[in-house]
């Protein structure tokens, strides 16, 4: 921990990337593993754009059942850690799989949600955005303005990711000289490459997570623990 934590302390480039494990201490289901089943729903068939065309309704009672359910759920001391490292590095970037808010809402600025926002919604019809985030009287919703379905403003399987996001946290990635992978099983691209691209940049990555994961064999330090108790001490 010692020397890890020194390569955190000493680098000015500091990137760190989080998934759904980072929020679990605070309430939030994880996808995969044993807790990790949303209302008893297998979480990737629903989100797809083909289950949204399929059956909208359906889709959105688990994007409402998860927005009442996150509304309860405060950041942990993992996100308070990540907030508060941030304002010690002169290049630093989050970049977070997570559509929460969580980070957001612990302090974070730099931050890049490259699978967008539980709390953004987008017009199918004629593409309006906007954030909302109190519950739909009725679903699926309808755009005020066109009569359009609204969906989610998250990434699903087979969408391309935010441009502007995805670019920010490939040119962080070629940079850094230092990358924590906290809380993600590393199992859905193209977050899963991003450890292994920051290493052939030659960064140090530090791996936070209590399971062992596809990128655990090329990373610099592993932690197997929970990231509200390893990242404060880590980062700290
Ligand atoms: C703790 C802890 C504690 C527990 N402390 N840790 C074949 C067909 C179609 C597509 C593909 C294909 N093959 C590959 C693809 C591409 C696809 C993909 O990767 N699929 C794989 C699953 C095979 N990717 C995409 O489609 C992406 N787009 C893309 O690549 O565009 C180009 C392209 C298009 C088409 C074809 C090919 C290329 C988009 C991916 C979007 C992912 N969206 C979701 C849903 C978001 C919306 C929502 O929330 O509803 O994002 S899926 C879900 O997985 C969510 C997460 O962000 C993401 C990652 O999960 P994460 O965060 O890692 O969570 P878990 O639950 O998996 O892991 C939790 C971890 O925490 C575990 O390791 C625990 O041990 C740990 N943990 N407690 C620390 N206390
Ligand atoms: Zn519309």
């Amino acid at each position: 921990m010692d020397v890890a934590r020194g390569w955190v302390r000493e680098c000015g480039s500091l990137c760190i990337l989080t998934g759904a494990g980072v929020s679990a201490e605070s309430g939030v289901p994880t996808f995969r593993g044993p807790e990790g089943l949303w209302k008893r729903r297998d979480p990737i068939s629903l989100a797809t754009p083909e289950a949204f065309a399929q059956d909208p309704k359906e889709v959105w009672e688990w994007y409402q059942w998860r927005r009442k359910k996150i509304r309860g759920c405060a950041p942990n001391a993992g996100h308070a850690a990540i907030a508060a490292v941030e304002g010690e590095k002169r290049d630093f970037l989050l970049v977070t799989q997570n559509v929460d808010g969580l980070h957001r809402a612990a302090g974070s600025r730099r931050v890049e949600e490259i699978h967008g926002s539980i709390w953004g919604i987008r017009c199918v019809g004629c593409g309006a955005e906007r954030v909302e985030r109190d519950d739909f009287p009725e679903l699926p919703p309808r755009c005020g303005s066109c009569g359009g379905l609204l969906r989610p403003g998250v990434v699903w399987f087979g969408e391309m990711l935010p441009r502007e996001a995805s670019d920010a946290a490939m040119e962080m990635l070629s940079r850094c000289e230092v990358l924590i992978v906290a809380g993600t099983s590393a199992v859905v691209a193209p977050a899963s490459g991003y450890a292994a691209a920051a290493k052939r940049h030659g960064a140090r990555v530090i791996e936070v997570n209590p399971d062992e994961t596809p990128v655990s064999g090329i990373c610099d330090a592993t932690f197997r623990g929970k990231s509200g108790e390893v990242l404060p001490a880590l980062l700290g």
